[in-house]
């Protein structure tokens, strides 16, 4: 099987490498503001690294002449339009093969078009070659990542996704987002280097996207090509956007309640370098109710049979875990999320579940799921206790001390790593939020705003760089090169 490799949307504007400052220290012995209390595991070298970016959200309208645009009363106009509020995301590929991973962010978009400014563009992705020594350089146009096929610009974009998918030996590119997908072919340049070349329509994934967020690639029915899952959100469109308030007069970003959930994509890979559509006969859940408002999503093999799993990180309502009946050729999935216990949070709740990674921070080989939350919510720690022919998890966010990170941020892009490399897998979750104004309680105890948190042993060990929609990618573990978020 080829490696399994995973992409989540939903990730950072441009802050790569983390720093980490002082946890909450106890009252009684309060350091100084910036005395970091934990040993500094991280410094924040973003600048001098040559990543010089970030992700537009359409937040906020801005004319042709860069301006802000301004309503009768001089506020800054916007349509706090639910498209906003997912954030991007980011891939790390090392698409030159010299072993270094190099960075791929996603653009996120804007409106244009006054006086209704309801024309959804794309701002361009960049891709960073990785120099070495943590210095990187923006390669976007010589590989040919600065415009799509024949010249059209780069849509509204969230996530990326990084596979293989004709098993050439050099990893593909698949970019989410408003409207459609691209599939970027990693080829020879000519001239001793690579560039990417957009064969969306060729391989069959040109059509049939309304909105989509994350995607994953992975051979789900072992035949030796990888498969694609692409999670879609909701049935937002400017036909479907109604206005929306949390105190009753301050316009805001509606709710995911307002909308219904979409179909996800699931595209069985041909060999012959297309995919097939099979979301409905292998048994993809149909949306529309108020179900499958997909943000994140995650291939892994939890029952240990050789065939991975889907896990989707639906928001507000119940998550997926579609398990894998596939045989050669032909894919075969069951949802049974409830069953398993990874639907829902200990209470029973659906929550709003954003981003996932899986990892085995009991070592006990066999691998737990972890899902990021929004506020006033526990993020969730699925601990596997699956056995042959039965799925199974225990929510075990408390018991692991995790709920003592409280519930104050809303939590998006995550990922295991072994940060202090102790041999024991750590938590990074990275913080924002989905509305702009939040209510007051999501400020409550937060003394700066949050980019982010890493859960270390016992301890909430340190706020991070504020942005409002992230996600991190650890890279360096299992060769992947993610998601988003
Ligand atoms: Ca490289
Ligand atoms: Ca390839
Ligand atoms: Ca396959
Ligand atoms: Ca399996």
């Amino acid at each position: 099987m080829p490696a399994l490799v995973v992409g989540m949307g939903l990730a950072a504007t441009g802050a790569v490498y983390l720093h980490v400052t002082a946890p909450q220290a106890p009252a009684e012995q309060k350091p100084a503001p910036d005395e970091p209390a934990a040993p500094p595991l991280f410094d924040d070298i973003t600048a001098a690294s040559g990543i010089a970016f970030t992700y537009r959200n359409g937040e906020g309208l801005v004319d042709a002449a860069g301006q802000q645009v301004k309503d009768a009363q001089g506020h800054p106009r916007g349509h706090f339009a639910i498209l906003e509020s997912l954030g991007g995301g980011v891939a790390l590929i090392d698409y030159d093969g010299d072993g270094l991973l190099d960075v791929f962010l996603t653009g996120g978009g804007y409106y244009a078009g006054a006086p209704d400014y309801r024309d959804i563009r794309g701002q361009p992705c960049k891709l960073y070659k990785n120099l070495g020594g943590l210095r990187f350089r923006d390669v976007t146009a010589e590989v040919g990542l600065d415009k799509l096929a024949g010249g059209e610009e780069w849509f509204y974009t969230h996530g990326a996704a990084v596979g293989d998918y004709d098993r050439d030996g050099w990893p593909d590119l698949l970019v989410t987002g408003w409207g459609r997908v691209a599939l970027l072919h990693n080829e020879p340049d000519g001239t001793g280097g690579r560039r990417f070349i957009d064969v969306t329509q060729r391989a069959g994934l040109g059509a049939g996207i309304t909105w989509a967020s994350s995607a994953a690639f992975g051979d789900l029915d072992g035949d030796g090509w990888p498969d694609l899952y692409v999670c879609q959100y909701v049935d937002w469109s400017w036909q479907k956007h109604p206005a929306c308030t949390y105190d009753g007069k301050t316009a805001d970003v509606c709710p995911p309640k307002n909308f219904h959930g979409l179909q996800h994509k699931l595209y069985h890979n041909t060999g012959q370098g297309t995919f097939v559509d099979v979301s409905l006969a292998a048994g993809l859940r149909p949306g529309g109710t108020p179900e499958s408002k997909g943000l994140g999503v995650l291939l892994v093999d939890i029952d240990g049979d050789g065939r991975p799993e889907v896990y989707v990180a639906n928001d507000t309502v119940d998550n997926f875990l579609y398990l894998n009946r596939s045989q050669r050729g032909t894919i075969r999935l069951d949802e049974t999320g409830l069953l398993a216990g990874v639907a829902r949070d200990d209470r029973g709740v659906a929550n709003g579940s954003m981003g996932l990674d899986a990892g085995d921070p009991g070592r006990t080989g066999r691998p737990d799921l972890w899902v990021t939350n929004y506020q006033n919510e526990l993020h969730a720690l699925y601990r596997n206790e699956c056995q042959p022919g039965r799925p199974f998890f225990h929510f075990h966010t408390t018991g692991a001390g995790i709920a003592a990170i409280g519930q104050t941020y809303v939590g998006w892009g995550t990922g295991f790593l072994d940060a202090n490399l102790d041999g024991w897998e750590d938590l990074f979750v990275s913080n924002g939020h989905a509305i702009r104004y939040p209510a007051p309680q999501a400020a409550a105890g937060a003394d700066a705003e949050p980019g982010g948190q890493v859960p270390r042993g016992e301890r909430a060990a340190g706020r991070l760089l504020p942005h409002t929609a992230p996600g991190p990618r650890p890279g360096d573990r299992r060769s992947r090169q993610r998601r988003t978020g």
